[in-house]
């Protein structure tokens, strides 16, 4: 008998993917390039489904149904393409490579682009969820073609988280659409988990309360319009007692935050298709500042805090919830902008409601919220922003007032918070009718006759600042 789907690749999500298949009744042909996880999978989980496993590639394509579907789950990079180039020698066209790695969405339309010539199809395909995730039902991102959506989604749909019955995975469109995707989920972890750290910080110092006290308010805050996973563990962390010393776990962990590089490329996307994502990018940046003790050592060692330490208010716990939740809006609004922007300039097509929906489980960022982002896609396919959606509008002006108290108590206390203090000066720069970019268009013309537009005729025009000052039109 041959198997419905294989996965090669099974060190930690390929061998809970591959289980979770094999659970949901789909035959599962297995291999790995050193033999024994292979046979650790089988032996130790052979009795979950029916696992059809081989030491050899050539073996592991053979063992597979026709047209051939083969996940592949290993190290993205180089490994991802030698293993590639390894299966389509052994592969005929019409069969299916899904890469369920990280990989970079350039790379991904690089690597589709390749297959598709000989015939076969390349599925990039964000998996998000960590590896529970992958065991017991991830959120999937998948790109390619139609056919291979076809040939692939339902099963995907089969082994995917599923949210009032609705699975968790869409067909998201094209080559590198599914990764693109998947990179800016990433990107809006960092700023979820940025924005939480700042309202812990935040409150922490200004209240003088221990990481305990700070969990039950979090365990609230769970309940209400900021229900998320990440929320939800953040009470979680905050409770735990580091067992060895019995001091708060926060504090015996060092405090350099590391990345794998999906925020980052995140940032260098958003800069190369000029959508601000300044709370991803700050989130991104607080991580690399935090990963620099000489400079904050030399730094703490000179430069002064404010004078004023002052205790802070009760109130400044529910204004911080309301600086968290307008922050939030702002964060996932710029993500979807990108997305919006990546879909013009690659003719993806992609259907941002429905990539809300993929997110309600599985994933990280998953969240009560998403039905709202969906919700607004609904009602107004072309929404210009995500901000100007009915009710984010409603919660954003109800919202800033606390919103600026917050960032001003932060401010006056000497406590970063970049991710507020960014999301409101994104927040305040998009609702202004005039800003100052016209004076950078005067200094742009000045120095460099770059020319400028009127607000009152077409064209392009230029003054002679360096003569008499009379303008002239350009175009
Ligand atoms: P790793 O990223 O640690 O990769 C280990 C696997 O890659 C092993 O199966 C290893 O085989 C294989 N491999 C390597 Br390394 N080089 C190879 C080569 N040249 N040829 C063939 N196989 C090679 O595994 P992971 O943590 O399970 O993640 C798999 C993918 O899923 C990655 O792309 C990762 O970014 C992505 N991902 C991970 C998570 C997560 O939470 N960990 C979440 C979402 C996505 P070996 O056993 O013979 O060394």
């Amino acid at each position: 008998d041959l198997a419905d789907i294989g996965v090669t690749g099974l060190a930690t999500m390929g061998r809970n993917l591959a289980r979770n298949l094999a659970r949901h009744g789909h035959a599962v042909a297995v291999h790995n390039r050193s033999a024994g996880r292979t046979d650790d999978l089988v032996r130790e989980f052979g009795g979950e489904g029916t696992f059809l496993p081989s030491h050899e590639t050539a073996a592991f394509v053979a063992s597979l149904k026709r047209p051939r579907r083969a996940i592949i789950m290993v190290k993205a990079g180089a490994a991802t393409d030698a293993v590639i180039e390894e299966l389509a020698e052994l592969m005929e066209p019409g069969d299916m490579i899904v890469d369920g790695g990280n990989a970079h969405y350039a790379d991904t339309r690089r690597r589709e682009a390749a297959l598709r010539e000989r015939g076969i199809h390349f599925v990039g395909t964000g998996i998000s969820g960590g590896e529970e995730g992958a065991l017991n039902g991830p959120s999937i991102m998948p790109g390619g073609s139609k056919e291979s959506w076809e040939a692939l989604g339902p099963i995907l749909q089969d082994i995917a988280a599923k949210v009032d019955g609705v699975p968790c995975a869409v067909h998201v469109g094209p080559d590198g659409a599914g990764h693109f995707v998947k990179m800016v989920h990433n990107g809006i972890e960092y700023s979820d988990m940025q924005l939480i750290a700042e309202s812990y910080d935040l409150l922490r110092q200004a209240l003088g309360v221990t990481p305990a006290e700070l969990a039950p308010i979090f365990r609230e805050w769970n309940e209400g319009e900021l229900g998320s996973y990440l929320i939800e563990i953040t009470a979680e962390v905050l409770d735990h007692v580091d067992a060895a010393t019995g001091t708060p776990f926060v504090d015996v962990v060092v405090d350099q935050a590391e990345q794998k590089g999906t925020g980052r490329w995140t940032v260098q996307s958003a800069l190369d298709l000029g959508v601000p994502v300044t709370g991803i990018a700050e989130a991104t940046f607080a991580r690399a500042l935090s990963g620099h003790p000489e400079q904050r050592a030399a730094a703490a060692r000179v430069l002064a805090g404010p004078s004023v330490s002052g205790a802070s208010e009760r109130s400044l716990i529910e204004d911080v919830r309301h600086a968290l939740y307008a922050s939030k809006i702002v964060a996932y609004a710029q993500g979807f902008d990108q997305m919006a922007a990546a879909s013009r300039e690659y003719d993806w097509n992609l259907d941002l409601g429905a990539l809300a929906t993929i997110w309600r489980g599985g994933c990280i960022i998953r969240a009560r919220f998403l039905d709202r982002i969906r919700a607004a896609y609904d009602a107004d396919p072309d929404l210009p922003t995500l901000l100007a959606a009915p009710d984010f509008a409603e919660a954003l002006n109800a919202a800033q007032d606390a919103w600026r108290r917050v960032v001003t108590t932060a401010v006056e206390i000497g406590v970063p918070t970049p991710g507020f203090s960014s999301a409101l000066a994104y927040y305040d720069g998009l609702r202004r009718e005039r800003l100052p970019a016209a004076l950078v268009q005067g200094l742009r013309d000045y120095f460099g006759a770059h020319t400028y537009h009127r607000v009152d005729r077409e064209g392009s025009f230029h003054t002679d600042w360096s003569g008499d000052r009379t303008e002239s039109q350009t175009s």
